[in-house]
């Protein structure tokens, strides 16, 4: 099922049938089992005709969040590992992204409060004292105050390659500034983990012609996703749940670099596809 957070209220979309359900966001995701309390819930909510419902889907979608910290793993697929490794190699740090690879600990970093999250067919932006920018197509938790996992979604973890490249120091400065992550179109939630083959992809149009594109498998990835979820709900609590991206395996070759006014679509198949258009602040 999938539920949409948009400005007329909450839509949740089960069994072909759109519902809009009027509770606050927050208290509805951070349920124990969400899925059965949604199941519980759409058998006495209001349906809402097709063409409602359609409109909105084109105009009225907003990120999935509400009061929840926007986290973010890095180097869990190799390529990601290879980039990096590839961009610092000047600055000497290189081999953290190795070690960190191999590591037991994974790297975990906070991302983004909600304010500077956007959703579906909103703007993000690149920084305007960097170089070499590109967005990052990753799968992204749902956790639940309890730290169990909930739903998924699509993230768009917006970095900035040559200030991360200068030193690795400056991770927050590359990652971390004004609409520097999508979330959405909504939030899948599903009654199973998420199947391991689920094909995550990205298409980048530039005066409407594709200049970049990729593809790559959940189950390429180095960690699990319950392995991650635990190792940062270790000593932190989220009283609103949280949301964690899980990392990219897809990087542009070195010679690409986002331009404003491109526009980057992320697929993830069962959840739907994140459109998101390149701008500065
Ligand atoms: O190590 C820096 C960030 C890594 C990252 O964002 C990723 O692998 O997706
Ligand atoms: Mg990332």
């Amino acid at each position: 099922m999938h539920l949409y957070k948009t400005t007329p209220g909450n839509i949740l979309v089960h069994n072909n049938t759109a519902l809009m359900i009027d509770k606050d966001w927050d208290a509805l995701i951070n349920q124990e089992h969400l899925y059965q309390h949604l199941t519980e819930l759409s058998t006495s909510c209001k349906k809402i005709d097709s063409n409602t419902f359609n409109d909105i889907l084109q105009n009225n979608i907003l990120a999935p969040v509400g009061k929840q910290e926007l986290w973010a793993s890095g180097v869990t697929y190799l390529r990601s590992r290879d980039a990096r490794m590839e961009e610092s190699k000047e600055s000497g740090g290189g081999d953290f992204y190795q070690k960190v690879y191999e590591a037991e600990r994974p790297e975990l970093f906070f991302k983004a409060i909600p304010q500077r999250i956007v959703g579906h067919k909103q703007d993000v932006y690149i920084r305007k004292d960097s170089t070499w920018n590109v967005p990052e197509p990753e799968l992204t938790l749902f956790i639940n105050s309890k730290g169990n996992i909930q739903g998924y979604t699509i993230g768009n973890d917006m970095s900035s390659r040559s200030i991360e490249g200068e030193n690795p120091l400056y991770l927050p400065q590359a990652k971390s500034y004004e609409k520097s992550a999508a979330l959405g179109p909504c939030l899948y939630i599903t009654e199973k983990p998420i199947k391991q083959e689920t094909v995550i992809s990205i298409e980048i149009k530039r005066s409407n012609k594709i200049v970049f594109e990729g593809k790559i498998e959940l189950n390429r990835m180095k960690r699990t996703l319950p392995d991650l979820a635990s190792w940062l709900f270790r000593e932190c609590d989220f009283p609103a749940g949280c949301f964690l991206m899980t990392g990219t395996g897809i990087v542009p070759g070195d010679d690409f670099t986002l331009q404003l006014k491109d526009e980057v679509n992320i697929s993830i198949e069962g959840i739907g596809t994140l459109t998101n258009t390149i701008a500065s602040k």
